[in-house]
């Protein structure tokens, strides 16, 4: 881990095929938390298909030693070193035995085998498997695993690894085994294992071929009462995958275990799928309809992986997208069906609007910034630090494109035929890329530029209307902002952009659409092929100058460029048919407000808004005939984090008071349509985690939300208290808190303190509810006469908190460095500080989640002057003392 030489860069052109090859692999595990051994047992051989080796080379990280055997004698020219171990010598096909130990009860990166709770959990992707023992590690060396698991039995009842049990029995002292066989070949970031006390919920189904599995989601026992969701979702998947992709379940079981310390979401391990608690455990008191619809989304992504990362996996780790951003494509596709079937426009458009905002509030930021890489990126120092935003949300925009490029059946044809060609096989992005074209006799290669261009691209729209000739032009011309030089150097050309444009009449209809050429008219909606730097479209028989709606449902992942006045924008957003740009309309005419203001505010001139703004959005918000899930995202203004990030200079402080400014403006001025909206929107009897009754809830609490920005907000703390106290679930009870919490802004209420007090009680057994609470507090927006920082370093010392966990580690520091711009860019810096201690003391015990928080200062240079030159020198402390390649590839990139 304290790697402090110079670093080593991966480069993605270097790579070469394994030397050997391992055709099984048999491992014996001795599970002990202060010292674990392993024995390893490999049948190998040269690789024909790649250069002779002069020897073998197996890495191996924290491991010690204890004995080598090639063919059942010990072998003397092997050598233990700080990455491995290297054998000379040896023949071109032999059986390998290795025992070595590891100190789970010590490992705190909750990377290779760590103990949690007490109990034993693997992670091994990207490279973990490397500390669990000494092996060929990379995707490309897939084999099939036979595993023994040894413990004492009553500290560790349950042993679970991939694949099928095919033994299990009792050994002598209390002790007890169990054999799993994974039929199926993977590489080793796939294998995983779990050993404790731990209880399931069952169920048995049958597959579409009608052979019967069985599924299990293990917990803690206090736990399982949270589990129905998460196997609900599970069998949700199971089906989705078998109609939608003809893609069945492979194995007789498939099993699902929560974590609670975890560094990420969850894990994909064949069969064997680890989970981090906060994607498994939900009941209505408990979780938000947020937290439900993750768990379905998660649940859904790593069962997809099944198909898509472990049938076919990635040839190396510069193909991560390969897996990852078809299977967030496949996630997304699979949430939009379950809360709106394929044919529900408007519930599909919820999600597509949550996902883009997502996308373009964090990708695109990357995207500006010293980590901007290509969805497959050329090199890097250490990959855990590329599960980036690009290489999972723009990777799925990427796979989204060949879907509107060729329509589902298109795309479907397209899988099927990469899964006939690849089943069992580690291959490269280019190779889905290959398959998806063949598929449809097309020829993709100007495609490959998504995969290989860093930057977001930008495309300028021109329109002209020849009222004579009733012709209608669309000129389109791509390029890229100002993006890293790094980046820069990899924009090599146009690319293939599918464009989706609509052109909408007075009467607010949309047009039949003719192009230059067609003899007829044909739809509403067209998706261009842009593939020039500069092309025009013309459309005929256009019977009066049209307003465009471009690129419709976000067809490319691009910034549109084009000159709407306000008052077209607030036509789209009451008439587009795309429900997807009626979004964006508003979120256009808000963005556009808010730049102007945050512009006065950084000049401390004073701040107005105009009453047709706010008139447009109050006709978002009364009309009946749009889902409340949809008016909630019209009526979310734009996060200050993208609103900072689009000025010349990033000033938080005035975003802040801009934004605020307009919140109020909306709360005051539609204070009595707020009242309303939040009484009829209310979801009486029992809760149920449905869109619908979710969506009610999310324009109830934003109602509620709104007028906690009240000046006086005396209405909003009643309300808000008796939702508090009356609530029947945690969506309702954390949003009435963060009200509370808010209103206490304005005037200092003693309800926002007996409230969080409450909740502390309420839920002090639920480390879950508790990440809530410190996140609450970390976000909330904090006065001059308490700033937040304080708040937050006084519950650094909270007996609840505790960094080791990653959870709780979010819940807090993260949520404060992440998610509460205003605060954190304090000008006095002591947010920067802060954010330096914190960084440095996760260095030592998990580098990955001290890197994951080092990014949150990697757009430094593009803040005022002021902020900047104390963010650089919260950087030079952390790069002067980080001891991870994770942190130091992070800091080092980010002072370049
Ligand atoms: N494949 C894992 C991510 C592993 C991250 C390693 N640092 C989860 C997922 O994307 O499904
Ligand atoms: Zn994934």
């Amino acid at each position: 881990m304290s790697d402090t030489s110079t670093p080593v860069v991966i480069h993605r052109a270097d790579y070469a095929p394994p030397a050997f090859l391992i055709d099984s692999v048999a491992l014996e595990f001795d599970l002990v938390p202060t010292r674990t051994i392993v024995r390893n047992t490999m049948r190998m051989r040269r690789n024909p298909g790649a250069v002779r080796a002069p020897r073998l080379e197996l890495l191996g990280e924290q491991l010690e030693l204890v004995s080598v055997a090639v063919n059942g004698a010990p072998h003397a020219a092997a050598r233990a070193h700080e990455h491995g171990l290297t054998l000379d010598d040896v023949p071109d096909a032999f059986e390998l035995t290795i025992e070595s130990a590891c100190a789970p009860a010590e490992n705190t990166t909750l990377s290779g085998l760590y103990v949690s709770s007490g109990n034993f959990f693997t992670q091994c992707e990207a490279e973990g498997f490397r500390r669990i023992t000494y092996f060929l590690d990379r995707p490309d060396v897939m084999t099939t695993y036979t595993v023994t698991l040894r413990a004492d039995k009553t500290a560790y009842p349950v042993l679970l690894s991939n694949g099928n049990l095919i033994e299990e029995g009792d050994l002598p002292d209390g002790r007890h085994f169990a054999k799993w066989e994974d039929p199926f070949k993977k590489p080793s970031y796939l294998f995983a294992l779990v050993a404790g006390q731990l209880v399931a919920l069952e169920e048995r189904i049958k597959s579409a071929s009608g052979k019967e599995k069985l599924l299990q989601v293990w917990v803690e026992p206090h736990d399982l009462g949270k589990t129905r969701h998460a196997m609900e979702s599970l069998i949700h998947s199971i089906r989705w995958d078998e109609e939608r992709f003809g893609l069945e379940l492979d194995l007789d079981r498939f099993m699902i275990v929560a974590v609670s310390d975890f560094n990420m979401g969850a894990m994909e391990n064949k069969g064997l799928n680890v989970f981090n608690t906060k994607y498994v455990l939900a009941n209505p008191e408990t979780a938000t309809d947020t937290d439900f619809a993750n768990i379905e989304a998660v649940v859904g992504h790593e069962y997809f992986h099944n198909w898509t990362g472990n049938r076919v996996t990635c040839r190396d780790w510069f193909q991560l997208s390969l897996k990852e951003g078809l299977t967030v494509f496949r996630d997304q596709e699979f949430s939009a069906d379950m809360a709106g079937g394929a044919s529900n426009e408007a519930a599909r458009a919820v999600k597509r609007i949550e996902d883009v905002r997502v996308l373009r509030q964090m990708q695109f930021a990357e995207d500006s910034g010293p980590m901007a890489h290509p969805v497959r990126p050329e090199s890097y120092v250490e990959i855990n630090n590329f599960y980036t935003m690009t290489v999972y949300e723009k990777g799925a925009e990427v796979v989204r494109m060949y879907q509107t490029l060729f329509g589902r059946d298109g795309f479907r044809r397209g899988m099927d035929l990469y899964f006939k060609r690849h089943d069992g096989q580690a291959v490269t992005c280019d190779d889905f890329r290959v398959a998806l074209a063949d598929a449809n006799g097309r020829d993709l290669a100007q495609f490959e530029g998504w995969y290989s261009q860093a930057g977001t691209p930008r495309v300028s729209v021109w329109t002209n209307y020849d009222a004579t000739a009733l012709r209608y032009t669309v000129t389109l011309k791509q390029g890229y902002g100002d993006v890293a030089p790094a980046a820069r150097e990899t924009q090599t050309g146009p690319l293939l952009i599918p464009f989706a444009i609509g052109l909408i009449g007075r009467d607010g209809a949309d047009m039949p659409l003719r192009l230059d050429g067609e003899s007829a008219a044909a739809g509403t909606t067209r998706v261009l092929e842009f593939t020039g730097t500069e092309q025009t479209f013309t459309f005929v028989d256009v019977r009066e100058e049209p307003l465009p709606s471009l690129l419709r449902n976000f067809s490319a992942p691009v910034v549109v460029e084009y000159d709407y006045t306000a008052g077209e924008l607030a036509f789209l957003l009451a008439h587009d048919s795309d429900p997807f740009n009626r979004w964006e309309a508003g979120q256009r005419l808000a963005t556009r407000e808010l730049l102007a203001l945050a512009a006065r505010a950084a000049q401390d001139a004073p701040l107005s808004l105009d009453d047709s703004v706010v008139a447009a959005f109050a006709r978002v918000l009364n009309d009946e005939t749009l889902s409340p899930a949809f008016r909630e995202l019209a009526l979310m203004l734009p996060s200050e984090a993208y609103l900072a990030e689009q000025m010349a200079e990033s000033n938080p402080a005035a975003v802040h008071r801009a934004r605020q400014f307009v919140r109020k403006r909306l709360a005051a001025a539609l204070r009595d349509d707020w009242l309303a909206i939040h009484e009829r929107h209310q979801t009486p009897g029992a809760y149920a985690p449905t869109p619908e009754a979710a969506g009610h809830r999310g324009l109830k609490n934003l109602a509620l939300a709104y007028l906690a920005e009240l000046d006086d907000p005396a209405e909003a703390v009643k309300l808000a208290s008796a939702q508090y106290a009356e609530a029947n679930n945690m969506t309702d009870r954390a949003a009435a808190l963060s009200a509370l919490l808010a209103a206490s802004t304005a005037q200092e209420t003693p309800a926002a303190e007996s409230a969080l007090a409450d909740f502390y009680r309420r839920f002090e057994k639920e480390p879950l509810v508790i990440d809530k609470w410190f996140a609450l507090q970390a976000t909330q927006r904090g006065t001059a006469a308490r700033p937040v920082i304080e708040v937050v370093r006084n519950l650094m010392t909270h007996p609840a908190f505790n960094l080791k966990n990653p959870n709780r580690a979010r819940s807090l520091i993260f949520s404060f460095c992440s998610a509460n711009p205003a605060q954190f860019h304090a000008e006095d810096g002591s947010g920067y500080a802060f954010w330096a201690e914190q960084v440095i003391a996760l260095d030592a015990l998990n580098p990955q989640v001290a890197a994951r928080l080092a990014r949150a200062l990697e757009l430094w240079r593009r803040y005022t002057p002021v902020l900047r030159e104390k963010m650089r020198a919260a950087l030079e402390q952390v790069a002067a003392q980080a001891k991870s390649r994770d942190v130091r590839e992070i800091v080092e990139k980010a002072l370049v």
